[in-house]
């Protein structure tokens, strides 16, 4: 057996904590239904693509009783990035189908939805299953971004499902691989099948929320973890007083992950991707307004600080969205001209393609950029055709313009100071860290509250776990018609239904608190040091959750 450290000896006797109505009853609940639902938006079109799971209620669990039941042989996935507690997710489905019936089995599906799709699996025994208890990463049966989409994936999954004989999947995703879950329980249920699908809320994005799901797993391991480097960085840039640290941090798309660490460290500056898209910044003027703040601090002797940058910024920009979305249609390898463009070698060849076909407003965006940002800009989508944007360098982009900027100023006298900047990107640091007490507890959760709707026989639904506020006993599991979140969007060229992600709410609390504090945060050395996550101590100290969520929720 490989070695492991003493924390993860520590770490892998403690038992996380479940709601009292699983910790009593385990997974034999009853079922309160609510009212029949409709999806977040565009109901015609998502009813007709999801004729029956569409308008399922809301389901919560109360008190059941005790049965004999057949056992289950039950299929789980990891899908889409990493993030921590995702083996307690499959800890907490293992237990509760072991409650059930002792000769349960879990099969897990290696690499994804490829596993399902090429029929590669792992048994997962009692012994697999302990060795990875509360710890991080993916590893025990690896992850993948794949796609379920064509008739032939479809009927591929399904003919892996009757050569194991399972009774139900369990997906463990965000929304792109929760999209997919939706689609294939309904693919099932046409079919005639009797396989049941269940998904889990994965992301460290923290961008699958809405109003019944509170938040994603691994958001508050992976902020925790991103937030004690900030403020170590903090820490490092008021003592050497030499360097602005520009720090980009993981988050596809929405800028929860930029918002949260800002609240925990009280940096000089962070940009809100979401506010630059409300205000129609462009990029020089997002450029100007941290020039302007570098100056503020030196005309007062200070030439360091930290900027928090959110690495899905780039596509709020708006003449760099409109740019974007040209480019996915365009490189969509589905596309003739897409194709044409994939058997191009070279990046000239490839830059003029691209140039010779954009609309003149895009042209322009497109010409405005570093070269090195544009050959990122046409990199390779990801299975879902979104740009990886973990690629594109906008910390560096940005330092780039501000020196400019600044140049400029210095060149007619406006600014005096001396700028030296470092360049950080925080993301693969905090996806696989070990998981919180909060995510330890919360993703045991989700996993054994999977493992109840499926005794139950419900398919098409998202394990939810609510109230997350509040000690582990009073949380409530249920859950969440997958149909419910789903909206039209644009994909590879395409209208398809997607789960609507959630943005950061510039009218909710947590922008709020982060907009009240800014001013002085900017201009001083108001920094704040969470340090590492603790295990073990005061429940102030070990258990608390986000910020974002106190702020949310509490
Ligand atoms: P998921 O949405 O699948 O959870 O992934 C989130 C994420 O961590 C993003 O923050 C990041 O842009 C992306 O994964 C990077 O993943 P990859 O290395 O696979 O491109």
């Amino acid at each position: 057996m490989a070695a492991i450290s003493p924390l993860q000896k520590a770490r892998a006797s403690y038992q996380p904590k479940l709601p009292a109505v699983l910790e009593e009853n385990g997974p034999f609940v009853s079922l309160r239904e609510g009212e029949a639902t409709r999806s977040v938006a565009d109901q015609e079109e998502i009813a007709r693509v999801f004729p029956d799971t569409y308008g399922l209620p809301v389901v919560t669990f109360g008190p059941g009783t005790q049965r004999d039941t057949e056992p289950l042989r039950v299929g789980v996935i990891l899908s889409g990035g990493q993030a921590p507690g995702g083996h307690n997710v499959i800890a907490g489905l293992f237990d509760g189908l072991k409650a059930f019936h002792s000769d349960s089995e879990l099969l897990g599906f290696l690499g994804g939805p490829r596993g399902l799709m090429k029929d590669r699996s792992r048994l997962l025994t009692e012994e697999v299953v302990d060795a990875y208890r509360n710890t991080g990463g993916f590893d025990m049966i690896q992850s993948g971004r794949d796609k379920i989409e064509t008739a032939e994936d479809f009927a591929a999954v399904e003919a892996t499902c009757v050569r194991h004989g399972i009774d139900a999947l369990v997906v463990i995703g965000g929304d792109d691989s929760n999209t997919n879950a939706c689609l294939l329980a309904q693919y099932l249920i046409r079919r005639g099948s009797k396989v049941q699908v269940i998904g889990c809320p994965k992301t460290i994005d923290g961008d699958l929320k809405n109003d019944q799901i509170e938040v994603s797993f691994g958001f508050d391991t992976a902020t925790k973890v991103y937030a004690e480097l900030i403020g170590n960085i903090e820490r490092d840039a008021n003592s050497a007083q030499k360097y602005w640290h520009f720090i980009k941090l993981m988050g596809r798309s929405a800028s929860h992950i930029a918002l949260e660490c800002a609240l925990q460290t009280h940096p000089n500056w962070c940009v809100i991707s979401e506010e630059v898209a409300a205000r129609g910044l462009t990029l020089r003027a997002i450029a100007t307004e941290l020039a302007n703040r570098i100056r503020e601090r030196a005309d007062r002797g200070m030439n360091f600080g930290v900027a928090l940058i959110p690495e899905g910024l780039i596509e709020f920009i708006p003449e760099v969205n409109a740019l974007i979305q040209e480019l996915n249609d365009l490189l969509s390898e589905k596309s003739a001209l897409g194709a044409y463009f994939g058997s191009l070698a070279g990046d000239d060849d490839r830059l003029q393609f691209v140039n010779s076909k954009l609309s003149s407003a895009s042209s322009q965006a497109f010409s405005s950029l570093p070269m090195a940002i544009q050959l990122q800009l046409l990199g390779d989508r990801d299975a879902h055709g979104n740009v990886q944007v973990s690629k594109i360098e906008t910390e560096k982009l940005l330092i780039d313009l501000v020196s400019d900027i600044l140049r400029e100023w210095k060149a007619t006298g406006q600014y005096q100071g001396k700028f030296s900047a470092q360049a950080h990107f925080f993301g693969y640091e905090g996806r696989c860290a070990a998981p919180s007490n909060f995510d330890a507890d919360y993703c045991y959760s989700l996993g054994y509250t999977a493992a109840a709707l499926i005794g139950s026989g419900r398919t098409g639904y998202l394990s939810n776990v609510r109230n997350l506020c509040a000690p582990a006993r009073e949380w409530e599991a249920g859950g969440v018609p997958l149909a419910m979140m789903m909206n039209i969007e644009r994909r590879h060229g395409q209208s398809k239904p997607v789960i609507r992600k959630a943005l950061v709410d510039l009218d909710g609390k947590p922008f709020q608190r982060f907009a009240a504090g800014r001013e002085v945060w900017g201009s001083g050395t108001e920094y704040l040091y969470p340090g590492p996550i603790q295990y073990f101590g005061p429940g102030e100290v070990c258990d608390r959750p986000s910020l974002t969520l106190l702020l949310e929720r509490g």
